[in-house]
C-alpha cells in the first residue's frame, strides 16, 4: 500500500502539469525577461558627444568647491549625435575598457536594467569591453569582490525587480583609507570607469570617487536611485533636470495596489480604519503619489506638517498682547486632533471606516520629536567619538541609556560638553512609552540618517487618536450618521411616526444623514428625552426600533495598520521604470564613452512622452550641501522635498475635501496592479505629469 502511494507521489510529481505550474520560472518572468526596453532616439546614432550647457545655473557650496576640485566647474552635458567627430574620437570613443558597477543603499525596481543598459551599450561598440558588478554594495569595492557580468547573467534579471543579481549595502567610502582601498581594487582590475547606482548618499559618495580618482584617469558616474523620490535636481532658475529618481513610480504603484485593495474591503466590510504607513525616509513624495493612485481619505504630507500655524491659538495670543510661539509647527497632539476630525466627520456621514495614508518620515516634520531625534543624533555621535567606543554597544538596554540620559542632564556624564540634553529634555523624554523611546534610540545607518523605517509611527499616532475618540464619543461628538431612509423605514416598520422621533433626539433632523444629540450620550439619557418630548411614559420602555438605532449610532472605533515598503521597494518594476533604468544605464556609457566623470546621468523631460526625454549628466559636485549628520556638518546632496508651490500639491490640496467624503460618495480609486508592458499616459507617476503642466 505504502509502496503504491510513493510511485504515485512520484508519478504526480513528474506529471508536465506539475512541473509545470511548480517552476521557479513562470510565464511572467518568461515576459519580464524578454521585453525589450525603449531606447531614446539619440542612441540609434552610431557615436555621440557631450556638448556643455554653462546656462543651466547652480549655487555652489563654498566647502565643495575647497573639497572636490578638479569636478566641481562641471557642467550639465547634453548627450548629443557625434557622427561628425574625428576619426581618432571615435576610436576612443569604441576603445576596449573595464567598467565597474556597485548597487548601494536600498533596493529600487529597475537597478537590473541599468546594468542590463550599461552591458548592451557597451557590448555593442566593443564586444571585448568587461563589465564588472562589485557584490554587496560598496564593501565589494573595498575588499574587491565582484563577478563578470556575462550575457546570461544580465538576461535572467532583465526588467526584473531588486538588486539579487550583484546585492547591495549601506556602507560609506568616507575615510581616505576606504578610497585607497577602492582605488586599488580598480586598479588591479584594471577599470577605467566605475558607475555607482545609489541615492543621494550614495551619489554624494561617486563625487568624492570621481575626485580621488580624477588623477588615476578613473571615471566615476552616478545613477540617481530610490524609491523614496527624494532625488530631483532644479537649476537656481527653476528648470528641472532630473524629475525623479528610477523605483520611485514602481514603488507608489506596488503601495497603491495593496492600499487600493484595503480601500475596497474597508468599503465592504465597513468596520475598520486602515492606517498604512509608506516608506519615504523623509520626505512625502511617495504618500502624495498614493494619494493620487487611490484618494484615500486622508494623507498626510510631512512637509505640509511642519509649514502649520494654529491660528486660533495666535489669535487668543495677540488678543492679549502676547506672541504664541507654541502655535508654530506640528505637535504629535495637534496631529491626532487632525486625525480625529476626519474620522469624526466621516462617521457622521455614515461611514465609520477608511483608509489614511502615513509617510514613514512623518516624525521628521514634528517640531518636538525632530527636537529629539537632533538631540540624539549629537550626543550618540559625541558619545563615539570621545570614548572611541559604540554608544550601542555601551548601553544595551533601554534602562541604561536612560540612566545615562539623566546623568548627562544633571551634568554628571561628559562634563565640558555643550549641555545638549537638560532636564526638560529628560523629562519629556521619559514621557514616552518605551516602544517609542526605543524607536528614537534605534542606531543610526552608516551615513548618519535616522532610521524612520525602524519606527512605529503609526501606533504612537494612533494610540493618541484612540485616548481623543474616546473623548469625543463620551462628549457625544463621536457618533455615526443613521442615513435617513434607514431611519425611516425602521420606525414605520415599528409603526412609529419618523419625524415626531426625528425632531426630538437628532441634532439635524433634516438632514440625510441623521445624527443622534451630543446631550443623548447613554440609553439612560435617550429615555429621558423620549419622556420629556412626550413620546413615551414615564413607565413605557424604549421602543426597540429607537434602541437599535442608538445602538448603530455608537462607533466601535477599530483600526488595522499596515506598513508598505520593503515590498514595493522589491517590486518588478514598472513599463516607466523598465525604459527610464535601461535609458540611464545606456546614458553612463555615453558619458564615460565621452570622457565625463562626476556627472550623474540623467534624463531631462521625464514628466513628458517618451520621444520628448533627453539624456544629460548633471554635475554631482554642484547639488551638494552642509548638513548634520552623525552630530557633525557634511556635505550630502540636498534631497528634495515635497514643494507645497508645486503642481501637484496644490491639485492634492484642492480636491482632499472630496476624497475624504465625509458627505458624499467615497471616491476611491483603482490604479491596478504594476504593469511591464502598455504605453498609456498612466504608465508614469500622477505627480509628474501634474507638475509638467
Ligand atoms: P535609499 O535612500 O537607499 O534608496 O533607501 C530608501 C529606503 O527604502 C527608505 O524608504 C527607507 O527608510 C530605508 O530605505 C530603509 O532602510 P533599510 O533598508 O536599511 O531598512
Amino acid at each position: 500500500m505504502e509502496s503504491l502511494k510513493l510511485k504515485s507521489l512520484e508519478s504526480l510529481l513528474n506529471h508536465p502539469k506539475t512541473t509545470h505550474v511548480t517552476a521557479d520560472v513562470n510565464t511572467e518572468t518568461i515576459e519580464r525577461r524578454s521585453f525589450s526596453p525603449k531606447k531614446i532616439k539619440i542612441f540609434s546614432t552610431r557615436y555621440t558627444c557631450l556638448k556643455d550647457a554653462p546656462e543651466f545655473r547652480f549655487t555652489v557650496n563654498h566647502e565643495a568647491q575647497k573639497v572636490l576640485p578638479d569636478i566641481i566647474n562641471n557642467n550639465i552635458q547634453f548627450i548629443v549625435p557625434g557622427d561628425g567627430t574625428s576619426e581618432a574620437a571615435r576610436k576612443a570613443f569604441a576603445g576596449r575598457r573595464n567598467i565597474g558597477v556597485v548597487f548601494s543603499g536600498g533596493p529600487a525596481p529597475g537597478g537590473h536594467n541599468v546594468i542590463a543598459g550599461l552591458f548592451d551599450e557597451m557590448k555593442k561598440y566593443n564586444p571585448d569591453s568587461r563589465l564588472f558588478g562589485f557584490l554587496f554594495g560598496p564593501d565589494g569595492l573595498l575588499e574587491s569582490k565582484y563577478v563578470e557580468i556575462t550575457n546570461s547573467l544580465v538576461d535572467t534579471y532583465r526588467n526584473m525587480g531588486g538588486f539579487s543579481m550583484i546585492k547591495t549595502g549601506r556602507t560609506k567610502i568616507d575615510s581616505r583609507q576606504k578610497m585607497e582601498a577602492a582605488l586599488k581594487t580598480c586598479t588591479e582590475l584594471g577599470i577605467d570607469a566605475l558607475v555607482v547606482i545609489g541615492g543621494d548618499d550614495s551619489n554624494t559618495n561617486a563625487a568624492f570617487l570621481a575626485q580621488y580618482f580624477k588623477s588615476r584617469g578613473i571615471k566615476v558616474i552616478g545613477v540617481p536611485k530610490t524609491i523614496d523620490g527624494d532625488i530631483q535636481v532644479k537649476t537656481d532658475d527653476g528648470e528641472v533636470l532630473c524629475a525623479i529618481s528610477f523605483g520611485f513610480h514602481t514603488a507608489a504603484r506596488a503601495f497603491s495596489q495593496n492600499i487600493s485593495n484595503l480601500t475596497t474591503d474597508a468599503g465592504s466590510d465597513i468596520k475598520y480604519w486602515h492606517i498604512c504607513k509608506v516608506m519615504g525616509r523623509v520626505a512625502s513624495h511617495l504618500t502624495l503619489e498614493c494619494a493620487f493612485q487611490t484618494h484615500a481619505n486622508l494623507s498626510l504630507i510631512g512637509e505640509e506638517l511642519a509649514d502649520y500655524t494654529d491660528l486660533k491659538r495666535i489669535e487668543k495670543a495677540k488678543e492679549k498682547g502676547q506672541i504664541d510661539y507654541t502655535a508654530y509647527g506640528m505637535t504629535l497632539r495637534h496631529l491626532s486632533r487632525l486625525i480625529c476630525d476626519t474620522i469624526v466627520r466621516r462617521a457622521a456621514g455614515g461611514k465609520n471606516y477608511g483608509v489614511i495614508i502615513i509617510p514613514e518620515g512623518l516624525l521628521d516634520f514634528i517640531n518636538e520629536i525632530q527636537v529629539f531625534i537632533i538631540k540624539l543624533n549629537k550626543i550618540i555621535a559625541d558619545y563615539n567619538y570621545i570614548h572611541d567606543k559604540n554608544f550601542h554597544s555601551s548601553f544595551p538596554a533601554l534602562t541604561d541609556k536612560l540612566e545615562y540620559f539623566k546623568r548627562l542632564a544633571r551634568g554628571m556624564a561628559d562634563k565640558g560638553q555643550f549641555p545638549i540634553w537638560n532636564l526638560r529634555d529628560d523629562d519629556l523624554f521619559s514621557q514616552l512609552p518605551s516602544f517609542f523611546q526605543e524607536g528614537l534610540l534605534v542606531e543610526r545607518d552608516t551615513h548618519g540618517n535616522f532610521q524612520f523605517s525602524q519606527i512605529k509611527t503609526e501606533k504612537i499616532i494612533m494610540d493618541m487618536v484612540k485616548e481623543y475618540l474616546n473623548t469625543l464619543r463620551e462628549q457625544g461628538k463621536y457618533k455615526i450618521g443613521i442615513e435617513r431612509s434607514l431611519f425611516k423605514s425602521m420606525m414605520e416598520d415599528s409603526n412609529l411616526i419618523p419625524d415626531r422621533y426625528a425632531k426630538a433626539i437628532f441634532k439635524n433632523p433634516d438632514d440625510s444623514h441623521l445624527l443622534i444629540k451630543e446631550s443623548v450620550i447613554s440609553l439612560k439619557t435617550l429615555r429621558q428625552t423620549l419622556i420629556q418630548n412626550e413620546l413615551i411614559t414615564q413607565d413605557e420602555p424604549l421602543p426597540e426600533a429607537i434602541v437599535s438605532i442608538y445602538k448603530k449610532s455608537e462607533p466601535k472605533f477599530k483600526t488595522q495598520t499596515h506598513f508598505y515598503g520593503y515590498d514595493g521597494r522589491g517590486s518588478d518594476p514598472t513599463h516607466f521604470d523598465c525604459n527610464y533604468s535601461y535609458n540611464l544605464g545606456i546614458i553612463s556609457f555615453h558619458l564615460i564613452a565621452n570622457g565625463a566623470t562626476g556627472q550623474m546621468a540623467a534624463v531631462r523631460n521625464l514628466e513628458k512622452k517618451f520621444d520628448k526625454w533627453e539624456p544629460i549628466g548633471i554635475p554631482i559636485a554642484r547639488l551638494m550641501h552642509l548638513e548634520e549628520r552623525n552630530g557633525k556638518m557634511q556635505l550630502v546632496i540636498e534631497k528634495a522635498l515635497v514643494d507645497e508651490n508645486s503642481n501637484a500639491f496644490r491639485v492634492f490640496k484642492a480636491l482632499r475635501e472630496e476624497w475624504l467624503a465625509a458627505s458624499n460618495q467615497d471616491r476611491y480609486r483603482r490604479p491596478g496592479p504594476v504593469r511591464f508592458t502598455g504605453d498609456s499616459e498612466e504608465d508614469r507617476p500622477i505627480t509628474l505629469m501634474l507638475n509638467s503642466i
